[in-house]
């Protein structure tokens, strides 16, 4: 069975679009670091199975990570060498979890809040990533500059769900080829 051809990569390599069919870009402004999403009418059903944050070779892996709200998350440790997860809320600086992750030991965390976290490892100071937990995985997050764009959606009805400073706006949009513009003001 052959694709269309349609480049309808979506934003998170742990789910995918619910049908490649017609292929649309969301586009626009949000506040700065906002987590920007779009969720279809229908819903987005949970992925099989965890996501899951490596560490090796003394790196997070991947270094950025989409996740839904309500997925468990691993955190895995796939190398001979203690580490730690230390995960805090970025945007208030919360802490989450701090745990020891003992060499090809996991810790899981499912995570109840969109929004943005920082993961470092209190052993070794040059570990850190981001991840990223949503209610879709049509996701992102508005840039320094608080653009944001969504490729690979397919066109419809969707709730733009917008997160920063622990507040959310949601605003219907209907989405349609080849490009639909949304400006959010804070
Ligand atoms: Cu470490």
């Amino acid at each position: 069975m052959a694709a269309c051809g349609a480049p309808a990569a979506p934003p998170s390599p742990t789910t995918a679009p619910p049908v490649a069919t017609g292929v649309a870009e969301v586009a626009g402004t949000a506040p700065r670091g906002a987590v920007v999403s779009l969720i279809p009418a229908g819903g987005v059903p949970m992925p099989e199975g965890p996501a899951v944050l490596d560490q090796y070779s003394k790196q997070f892996v991947p270094g950025v990570l989409y996740v839904r709200v309500g997925q468990p998350v691993e955190f895995r440790n796939t190398e001979d060498m203690g580490h730690n997860v230390t995960v805090n809320r970025r945007s208030t600086g919360t802490s989450v979890f701090d745990v020891e992750t003992d060499p090809q030991e996991k810790y899981v965390h499912t995570f109840d809040r969109v929004g943005q976290y920082d993961v470092t490892c209190s052993v070794h100071p040059g570990m850190q990533a981001t991840l990223i937990a949503a209610n879709s995985p049509f996701t992102t997050v508005a840039d320094d500059g608080g653009r944001f764009s969504i490729a690979g959606v397919v066109p419809g009805a969707y709730t733009l769900s917008v997160t920063f400073e622990g507040r959310t706006i949601d605003r219907p949009v209907d989405v349609k080829e080849p490009r639909t513009s949304v400006t959010l003001s804070p």
